[in-house]
């Protein structure tokens, strides 16, 4: 019981130990990622991962809970505090959960979702026909207008009229531009509809003030933990008071079980962290840095859906360049030169979402580790060498050192080597 975790399986070490320098040595531009803090992490390998603790602070279902409420309740008041909500359920395990959860305390099955169609920046739950929202619940999408790539609340607003959805969801995952939340409320407003921000990619921007603020106009918003928030992988749940009991009981014990008091906990510290003034300073220069490399990819002769970004990610339409080159291959030639990107299809995109003819890139965890505007144009031109030169492995090795040698420079979790 009190081996080290190299004595009991130097595999799993070893294996980590290489994770770790690929997560070094590597531009890791997905916009969902970022690297938490030895903090986050400390709790989250912590002892508090070995009680169960199903129900709620003061109410649960085992006995020898008093620390774990404590623990939950940091993390509820502190939730509360930085985005300004009435009620907090810091329970979902993923952002799904949290999705699937909101679902199933407001709607039945049968009733009417307005979400964005995940081919146009969407999520998988907001509908999608593969999904358990797409399957359960009648799915009015919207998407992004084919000129600007923008959402046009005029086009959704005649969706509302025409659906009559009981929900309608605000939110994505693919899309560079700012929500107008006021604007979703008055059209949420003229049918009746609850109005649910999926915030999990914007949450950390939203905290640090540099994206407009769901709270005054939503009825519920999910989101994740461990993107732009930068905390352990989970998700949470906020809400205005009145719809607090049926959340509630919509997680526990309506979808989930014992709830992860050890990633609750990192959850705490990730709020603390979030709270502050530095996370601002992170927040604001996350998104000067997507400007900048969004700025010098145009420069550089690339396409980027809506000609830009407003926020933390950028969609990269290759077809403008490269007519015959996919998503997919471009993320794989990317990895070649040690640039970590994820395929993303396109609005209107005419290849399927397992090829795609999008990439998709983001600043979290670049700026994470401490680069600013100078190293952006760098990473450009290193995406544009790398694609330029996708046929010959010898530059992409070498691009791949260039790149090793940037990252040195910006070093992570040293305290694990
Ligand atoms: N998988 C997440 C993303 O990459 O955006 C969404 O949940």
């Amino acid at each position: 019981m009190n081996k080290l975790l190299g004595e009991v399986d130097p595999q799993i070490v070893a294996i980590a130990a290489k994770d770790l320098t690929r997560q070094q040595d590597s531009l890791m531009l997905i916009p969902s990622e970022n690297y938490a803090s030895r903090a986050v992490m400390e709790i989250q390998g912590s002892i508090l991962a070995n009680k169960y603790a199903e129900g709620y602070p003061g109410e649960r279902y085992y006995n020898g809970c008093q620390f774990m409420d404590e623990a939950e309740s940091l993390a509820i008041e502190r939730a509360k505090a930085l985005f300004g909500v009435e009620h907090v359920n810091v329970q979902p395990h993923a952002g799904s959960q949290a999705n699937m959860a909101v679902y199933h305390a407001l709607l039945e099955p049968g009733d009417t979702i307005l979400a964005m169609s995940l081919s146009h920046g969407g999520h998988l739950t907001h509908g999608d026909n593969v999904n358990f929202s797409g399957r359960y619940y009648n799915i009015a999408a919207y998407g992004v207008d084919a000129e600007t790539e923008r959402i046009d609340m005029e086009v959704v607003a005649r969706l509302a009229a025409e659906h009559r959805p009981k929900l309608i969801v605000v939110g994505a995952t693919a899309y560079p531009r700012h929500f107008d939340f006021a604007a979703w409320r008055q059209v949420a407003d003229s049918v009746g509809a609850y109005l649910l921000a999926d915030i999990a990619h914007i949450a950390g921007l939203i905290a640090g003030g540099v994206h407009p603020d769901p709270v005054p106009y939503c009825d519920v918003i999910t989101t994740t933990t461990h993107k732009t928030l930068r905390g352990p992988r989970g998700a949470m749940i906020m809400c205005k008071a009145e719809y607090a009991d049926k959340i509630d009981r919509a997680v526990f014990p309506g979808l989930q079980g014992g709830p992860f008091l050890h990633t609750i906990a990192a959850r705490a510290v990730a709020f603390k962290e979030a709270s502050e003034p530095d996370f601002k300073i992170y927040q604001a220069q996350t998104v000067k840095n997507a400007k900048v490399l969004a700025a010098r990819l145009i420069e550089n002769g690339f396409r980027l859906v809506s000609g830009g970004t407003d926020n933390h990610l950028m969609l990269m339409d290759l077809t403008s360049k490269y007519e015959k080159l996919s998503g997919r291959q471009a993320a794989d030639h990317l990895e070649d030169a040690g640039i970590i990107v994820n395929k993303n299809t396109i609005p209107f995109d005419k290849r399927k979402p397992r090829t795609t003819s999008g990439i998709r890139l983001g600043t979290p965890m670049i700026t994470t580790r401490g680069m600013k505007e100078p190293e952006m144009v760098l990473v450009a031109n290193f995406i544009t060498e790398a694609l330029e030169n996708r046929q010959k492995s010898a530059i992409k090795r070498q691009i791949r050192e260039r790149v090793k040698d940037l990252c040195s420079q910006f070093p992570i979790y040293e305290y694990l080597k």
